[in-house]
Formats: structure tokens, C-alpha cells, sequence
């Protein structure tokens, strides 16, 4: 690449030629700013993540079942990590991340505040939520910020093993008895079209997507994905034997996309100001966690400080 006078053409050539902008480099600060906010969101989305899938570790079916659940579980907490590590390299303190998830200033997913009542809600998160999350996060991998776009490799690759998870957990309750089945179904019917919203408002209002585009941060606008989600969806519940409760859902093949019934923009507006049914729980249980592990953040902290004071003495 040729070198340029100014910061700026360098950052416009960086995003023109496809290849990454690291830490160091110039940003324009709104860049920044787009960044810090959406790795932010997406960190928390995935501790909150922990919460409705955290509360079947104990009632898992079998110990096998227990097992992946909760590998599941802890790999979405290593997924928070790495983001906020990302956010950090965009001058972003952790404890103020935390900090505002805790306040209720940050969004995370509104996938997250609804309720996990049965078993088969396992499996439904696992092939439509996780499933919905690939379709997002594999475009994410070509970010064009370094360190989020690599962490989204190793994130997507998880993310597909989980989807097969919930999709395998579907099946055995497909293939098991009538009450079972009725299970998976309901499970079904309730976080399909939650997990439609999980790609953002329709592309004429959502407000970040051009610019974010055009940083090559998204690759593709909410609509488009959310295509791209329901096209796969569509075989899978065949083969599954489930019914995609849209009785509109049909392919068109004049305008060779899905057509489908309109999203309840409302529920997940509701949802964004904090009225879904368990964004409060989601907040306390989080601050909850926080607050009695504040003896284990002591404890490293004052252990950094002794190896940091044994090293000096070596040194010196
Ligand atoms: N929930 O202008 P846009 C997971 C907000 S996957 C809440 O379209 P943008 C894995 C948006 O932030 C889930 N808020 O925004 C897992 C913005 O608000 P702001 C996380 C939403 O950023 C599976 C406003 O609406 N995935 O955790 C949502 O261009 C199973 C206007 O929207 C990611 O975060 C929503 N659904 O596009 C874990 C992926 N949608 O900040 C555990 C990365 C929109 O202006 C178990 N993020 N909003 O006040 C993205 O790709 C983008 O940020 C979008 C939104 C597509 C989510």
C-alpha cells in the first residue's frame, strides 16, 4: 500500500483496500466511538447470555446433557471476554463496561430477556439463537477493526458447534414422545420471533448501519442477514419437523427472497426500554454476581501486586 500524507488518507486506504486497522493506527474518533459501542453490547449479550441457559446446568436431563450445557455456557463467558479485551484495545476500561451494564446504561441482546421455562427451551436457543448469531457474526469475522474480526473466528466456530447442540436437543425431543414433541414446538413458536429481532430494526430505521457499512464494520444491512437466517431456517425445520409459526412464510420466487409476516417492532422496541419479560431479573442477577465476586477481583488484584513487587526486588 502506498504510504499517504495524512492519517486520515491512511485510515481511508486501510478500509478501501480490505485490510484491517489495528490499535495503534489513526481512527476518526466516531469509528472508534461505533466500535466501543457495538463490541460493547455484544460482550454483554454474551455474559447476559449465560443467564437463561445457566438455569437449566441443574435440571439438565442427563449428566451428558449437563456436560455440553454446561460447556455451552462457559464458552459464551470466554466470548464475553475476548470482546471486552477488544473493546479495551479501543481505550475502553473494562469497569466502566461493567460498570454501565450494571447502571442499565448498556444494551445487550434483546434476545436475552425472555424467559427459559422448559427443557426444550435448550434446544431452541441453540438452533435459532446461536443460529441467528452465525448468520450476524460469520460477515463480523471481515470487520474491519483487527482485533474484533479476529476474535469473531474462534467466537463463529463455537457458535456453529452450539448450533448443532440445539439442534441435535431438538431432534431427540422431535423423535420422543407426543408431550415432547408439543415441548420442542412451543419452544419453537416462542423464540422464533425474538429471535428474528435479534438482527436490529428494519434497515430504513436503523440508524448506524450506513455509516457502519461504509466503515466495513457490517457487511450486510439487518434485513439482508435476517434473510439469509430465515433461508436457512426454512430446510432445517423440515428436517426437523417443526412449523415456523409464520403462516405467511413462503418463498417468492419473483423476488427471490422469503416473504413473511411483519416483526411486532413494538415487543422489541418494549424490549430495548428495559419492559421485556426478564430484563429486570437479567440486571439484578448480574449485578448480583458482580457483587459477591468482588473478594475474588480483590484477591487477584492484591496477588498481581506481590508478584509485580516479588519481580522489582529480582530485578533489582
Ligand atoms: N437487541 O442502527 P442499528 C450472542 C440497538 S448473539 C438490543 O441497526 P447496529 C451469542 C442497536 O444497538 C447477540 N439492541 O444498530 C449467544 C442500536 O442502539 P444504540 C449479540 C439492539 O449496531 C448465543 C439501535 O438498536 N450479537 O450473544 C438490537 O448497526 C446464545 C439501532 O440499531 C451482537 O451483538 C437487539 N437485537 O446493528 C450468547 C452482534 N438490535 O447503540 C449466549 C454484533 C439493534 O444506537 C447464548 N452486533 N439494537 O443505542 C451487531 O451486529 C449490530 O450491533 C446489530 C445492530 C446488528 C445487533
Amino acid at each position: 500500500m502506498t504510504t499517504s500524507s495524512t492519517p486520515e488518507e491512511r485510515f481511508e486506504q486501510i478500509i478501501a483496500a480490505d485490510s484491517r486497522v489495528e490499535p495503534r493506527d489513526w481512527m476518526p474518533e466516531a469509528y472508534r466511538k461505533t466500535l466501543i459501542r457495538q463490541i460493547s453490547q455484544h460482550a454483554h449479550s454474551e455474559i447476559i447470555g449465560m443467564q437463561p441457559e445457566g438455569n437449566w446446568i441443574t435440571r439438565a436431563p442427563s449428566l451428558k446433557r449437563k456436560a455440553i450445557l454446561m460447556a455451552k455456557v462457559q464458552d459464551e463467558a470466554g466470548h464475553g471476554l475476548y470482546l471486552y479485551s477488544a473493546a479495551q484495545t479501543l481505550g475502553m476500561p473494562r469497569e466502566q463496561m461493567t460498570q454501565d451494564l450494571i447502571d442499565g446504561k448498556a444494551k445487550y441482546s434483546s434476545i436475552f430477556n425472555y424467559p427459559t421455562p422448559t427443557w426444550a427451551d435448550m434446544g431452541a436457543i441453540g438452533w435459532l439463537v446461536d443460529g441467528a448469531a452465525i448468520c450476524n457474526q460469520v460477515p463480523l469475522c471481515r470487520a474491519s477493526y483487527g482485533p474484533y474480526a479476529r476474535a469473531m473466528v474462534r467466537i463463529c466456530k463455537e457458535e456453529s458447534f452450539h448450533q448443532r447442540q440445539g439442534f441435535e436437543i431438538l431432534l431427540s425431543l422431535m423423535q420422543g414422545t407426543d408431550a415432547q414433541r408439543r415441548m420442542a414446538q412451543d419452544a419453537v413458536d416462542r423464540w422464533y420471533w425474538p429471535s428474528l429481532m435479534m438482527f436490529g430494526p428494519p434497515d430504513e430505521q436503523s440508524p448506524n448501519s450506513a455509516q457502519s457499512m461504509a466503515w466495513k464494520i457490517k457487511r450486510f444491512s439487518n434485513d439482508e442477514l435476517r434473510q439469509r437466517f430465515v433461508s436457512m431456517l426454512v430446510p432445517q425445520a423440515e428436517a426437523l419437523g417443526v412449523t415456523l409459526p409464520d403462516p405467511n412464510l413462503r418463498w417468492n420466487a419473483e423476488t427471490g427472497r422469503y416473504d413473511m409476516s411483519e416483526i411486532d417492532w413494538t415487543e422489541f422496541f418494549d424490549v430495548l426500554a428495559g419492559r421485556g419479560p426478564m430484563n429486570a431479573e437479567r440486571r439484578r442477577a448480574r449485578r448480583e454476581a458482580h457483587e459477591s465476586g468482588a473478594w475474588v477481583r480483590e484477591a487477584a488484584a492484591e496477588y498481581a501486586r506481590k508478584q509485580a513487587l516479588r519481580s522489582e526486588r529480582a530485578v533489582a
